[in-house]
C-alpha cells in the first residue's frame, strides 16, 4: 500500500480534509518542542486554520526530545498526517500539513539549536508535559538537582533538555543580534507562561547572572490555556485510517471534536492568526486556566485512578457507571465550582456539561491508565491547590480527599486483584521506596506518602484535617475497594 505523502494528496477520498494553502510556499517560523499527539491534534491543526485563512511564515518543525518514532513516520510522509475527529456518530477525517519537517534532539541537538537560532523562528511552543519543566511541582521552581538540567548547565551546548534548548538557543540569539523569540508553553501547568518564565530565568541566570536579567527583561512567556482530549493512538486506529484513507498513514491522531485555546496576547515578535478560527486571545488566562485544570483534569484524574482501581479501562467506561458519574458531578459542583473565578463570558453549567458528554465519548477509548501516569506532578495543580483553598475556609473536601487517596493506593502499586500495577512517574522510584516499607495500611501508607514533599509541600502533610480526610478514604478504598467506596460516598452530601 503506498504511503500518505503531499504527491498524492490529490488521490485522497472527496471527505478527506487537506491543506487548503499552497504547502509549497510555506516556511518555518514556529519551532516545536515535544512534537506529539496532542500538539498534532491541537496547535497544529490551530496553525493549519490559521494558514489557510490567512497565509503566512509559519509552518512548524517540530522536535521529539526523546524518541525518534514521531520523526520516523512523519518523515517518509512529507510531514503530512491525519487528525481523525470521533464521536458517536462517526469519524471525520483532516489532513493536516502545517508540519514541515520533524527533528529528533537526541540525534542531533545542533540541528535543533541552529533552527531555534533562526531569526525567521519567531515563536517556540511546548508540549513536553508537566515533568518536562524540570521543576518542583508544588512551587514551580527549577529543579537545580533535576539531572537533567545538571547536564545542561555543564553542557549547555549539548542539551537534553527543553530548558536547555531554550536558553542556549537565547544566547545565541542575544550574542548574534537577532530578537528573542516567543516562548508558549502549551503544558496543564498553572500559569504555564509564567512558570516558564521563572525556569529559563533562573538557568539562565545560573549561567551567568546578567543572562539572567536580560531573559527576564527580553522573553515573552506568554500564559495558555489548551484543551482537546487526544488518547494516544493504537494499532487499530492507524489501521481503521489508513483504510478510510486508502494509503498508509503510521502515525495518525485522535481526537474529539471540542477543541479550545486561550492564549495571552503577548508576542512581541508576531505570531500566526490563530484568532481567525477559533483561539481565543485574552488579557488574562488564568480564570480559563484554573477552570480547566480542576473541572476536566482535576476530573479526569479522578476518574483515572478510582476506574483503573475498579477496572475501568476507559474514562468511557468509568464515567458510564452512575456512582462515578454522581461523584464527578459532585466533585464539580460541590467542592471545586466555589474555588473558581468565572472568566468572562463563561457559562460553567454549560461547561461541566459539556465535560460529562466528552467524558462519555465512545469513541475516544482513553485509557484509565494513560492519564493515571505521572501524578506526582499533575496531583498539586489539579487537587491539591483547589484543596489548599477549601481548607483554608473550612470547606468539605470529602471527594478530593477520596482522589488523592486513590491516587495513593494506585502508587502502592497493586491493584485491587493484587496484580501488580505499572505506575509510571519521574518520581517512581522514590514512590516505590517510601510505600514498600508501609504496606497496604492506611495509617502507614497515607503519612509515607504524605511525606513526599515534592508532591504535598510543607504544609499539607502538616494540616490535621486534610490528613485525616485522605487517610480515612484510603482506609474504605483498601477495605472495601474503589467500586464500593465511590458508590457509598457518590450517594452522600457534604
Ligand atoms: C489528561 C489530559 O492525561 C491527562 O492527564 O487529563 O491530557 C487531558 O486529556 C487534556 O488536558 C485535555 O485537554
Amino acid at each position: 500500500m503506498t504511503r500518505l505523502h503531499p504527491e498524492g494528496l490529490s488521490t485522497l477520498p472527496a471527505d478527506v480534509a487537506r491543506p487548503g494553502y499552497d504547502r509549497a510556499a510555506l516556511t518555518t517560523g514556529i519551532v516545536h518542542l515535544g512534537i506529539g499527539a496532542f500538539h498534532r491534534a491541537h496547535q497544529a491543526v490551530y496553525t493549519e486554520n490559521a494558514l489557510t485563512r490567512s497565509f503566512g511564515p509559519w509552518g512548524i518543525c517540530g522536535v521529539s526530545l526523546r524518541s525518534p518514532d514521531t520523526r520516523d513516520a512523519l518523515a517518509p510522509q512529507g510531514g503530512l498526517y491525519t487528525v481523525a475527529v470521533r464521536d458517536a456518530g462517526g469519524a471525520h477525517l483532516r489532513v493536516v500539513g502545517a508540519i514541515t519537517e520533524a527533528l529528533v534532539a537526541p540525534e542531533d541537538p545542533e540541528a535543533v539549536l541552529e533552527r531555534l537560532t533562526r531569526p525567521a523562528v519567531r515563536v517556540v511552543t511546548l508540549t513536553v508535559t508537566e515533568k518536562g519543566y524540570c521543576h518542583d511541582p508544588a512551587t514551580g521552581a527549577l529543579n537545580e538537582d533535576h539531572p537533567g538540567i545538571r547536564h545542561d548547565l555543564e553542557t549547555p551546548q549539548r542539551p537534553e533538555t527543553a530548558a536547555g534548548f531554550l536558553v542556549e538557543a537565547l544566547d545565541r540569539r542575544r550574542k548574534a543580534g537577532v530578537p528573542p523569540f516567543t516562548v508558549l508553553s502549551c503544558d496543564n501547568l498553572p500559569s504555564n507562561g509564567d512558570t516558564l518564565a521563572g525556569i529559563l530565568r533562573r538557568f539562565a541566570a545560573l549561567r551567568d547572572p546578567e543572562f539572567g536579567r536580560w531573559v527576564a527583561d527580553n522573553v515573552a512567556c506568554p500564559n495558555s490555556m489548551v484543551d482537546r482530549i487526544v488518547p494516544a493512538t493504537t494499532e487499530d486506529d492507524r489501521a481503521a485510517v489508513t483504510r478510510a484513507l486508502g494509503c498508509e498513514d503510521a502515525w495518525p491522531v485522535m481526537t474529539e471534536p471540542f477543541s479550545q485555546w486561550v492564549i495571552e496576547d503577548r508576542f512581541p515578535a508576531g505570531r500566526p492568526a490563530w484568532e481567525l478560527e477559533g483561539a481565543e486571545l485574552v488579557a488574562d488566562v488564568h480564570p480559563y486556566e484554573t477552570m480547566k485544570l480542576r473541572l476536566l483534569n482535576g476530573s479526569h484524574s479522578t476518574l483515572a485512578y478510582l476506574g483503573y482501581l475498579a477496572g475501568y479501562q476507559t474514562v468511557s467506561d468509568a464515567i458510564a457507571d452512575p456512582a462515578y458519574a454522581r461523584l464527578i458531578r459532585g466533585l464539580m459542583d460541590e467542592e471545586v465550582t466555589p474555588t473558581l473565578k468565572v472568566p468572562p463570558g463563561a457559562d460553567l453549567g454549560r461547561y461541566k456539561a459539556a465535560l460529562l458528554e466528552r467524558f462519555a465519548n465512545p469513541a475516544l477509548k482513553h485509557r484509565t491508565w494513560q492519564i493515571a501516569m505521572d501524578g506526582s506532578q499533575k496531583l498539586p495543580p489539579r487537587l491539591l491547590a483547589p484543596i489548599r483553598e477549601r481548607l483554608a475556609i473550612g470547606a468539605p473536601i470529602d471527594r478530593m480527599a477520596l482522589s488523592v487517596a486513590a491516587w495513593m493506593r494506585y502508587v502502592a502499586g497493586r491493584d485491587e486483584q493484587d496484580q501488580p500495577i505499572d505506575v509510571r512517574d519521574p518520581l517512581a522510584g522514590r514512590l516505590a521506596a517510601v510505600t514498600a516499607p508501609a504496606g497496604m495500611d492506611a495509617e502507614s501508607l497515607a503519612p509515607a506518602l504524605l511525606s513526599v514533599r515534592e508532591v504535598f509541600g510543607d504544609d499539607l502533610p502538616q494540616n490535621e484535617i486534610f490528613r485525616a480526610a485522605v487517610t480515612a478514604a484510603l482506609g474504605r478504598l483498601l477495605k472495601d475497594g474503589a467500586r464500593r467506596t465511590v458508590e457509598a460516598l457518590s450517594g452522600a452530601k457534604s
